[in-house]
């Protein structure tokens, strides 16, 4: 006497029930592509490429480099004909996003340079995340062109 007995095998996928588990989140964030332009006055602009892999959001709130006075994060608007800078309190990282800085647009502004920016040095920038702390770079000098942010 035979019976064929035939089973279905759950299959049982606990991955995303687990990611979706967390209380907080976490944020993780990486920085690449840094460059700054080359400068001969006592101002000058470094970008920088913010991903946010993580899943909680977060925000750049301060920026800081020991050849700078003060450094701070600003956004370039066109208002009618004229480029208008700003500055950021907070620039949102939000999870998932990439933010590029570059000219034209946001950019770390380095007010009150120790030196001239030249080709073949690069700067040090630290940038202080609200949930991710601080994060270092160094962000060679490239020739400036162009626009002056
Ligand atoms: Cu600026």
């Amino acid at each position: 006497m035979f019976r064929s007995l035939r089973f279905l095998l759950p299959l049982v996928v606990a991955g995303p029930l687990l990611a979706a588990c967390g209380d907080e989140g976490a944020s993780e964030i990486s920085v690449s592509d840094a460059w700054a332009r080359a400068s001969v006055t006592d101002t000058g602009a470094a970008y920088v490429t913010i991903a946010n892999k993580g899943n909680a959001d977060d925000a750049l709130l301060e920026a800081r480099s020991p050849i700078a006075a003060k450094v701070e994060v600003h956004d370039m608007t066109m208002e009618g004909m004229v480029m208008k800078m700003r500055k950021l309190d907070a620039l949102r990282v939000n999870a998932g996003d990439e933010v590029v800085l570059a000219p034209g647009g946001k950019h770390i502004m380095l007010i009150g340079l120790k030196q001239a920016l030249e080709e073949g040095m690069s700067v040090p920038v630290t940038l202080v995340f609200e949930k991710a702390g601080e994060i270092e770079v160094n962000a060679p000098v490239r020739p400036a062109s162009g626009m002056n942010h």
